[in-house]
């Protein structure tokens, strides 16, 4: 072996040894991305809203599409929120600034009916 074959052997063995090394020590990357969770989608389909409650941290925002092939709204209870008419896969998006439980329903069709707890 020259002294060149011999460094190209050992640079390729360190770099073999490098990757294993790499692929032992990063066990799961995803392992900590829990802020992605704190908005949440509702889906408007079959003359209900699904899921009928969602929880959701202060300051979420909520958004709400219709999957159904007729309008739709989501009026707060309260008063809080009110969408215009939602027409097919329209959305609306509403961010919830304090905690507490907010019921909400369809004025088209109001035995729709659905709840937003913020907490
Ligand atoms: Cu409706």
């Amino acid at each position: 072996m020259t002294g060149k074959n011999v460094w190209v052997a050992s640079f390729a063995a360190a770099v073999v040894i490098a990757i294993v090394l790499q692929l032992a020590g990063s066990p799961s990357v995803a392992a900590n991305d829990q802020s992605s969770a704190a908005n949440a989608e509702v889906k408007i389909d079959n003359f209900s809203f699904g899921p009928q409650t969602v929880t959701v941290p202060v300051g979420a925002t909520v958004t709400w599409t219709n999957r159904d092939d007729i309008p739709h709204t989501v009026v707060s209870t309260d008063g809080l929120f009110n969408s215009k008419v939602r027409d097919t896969d329209e959305k609306f998006s509403y961010t919830f600034a304090k905690a507490g439980t907010y019921p909400y329903y369809c004025s088209v069709h109001p035995k729709m009916t659905g709840k937003v707890v913020v907490q």
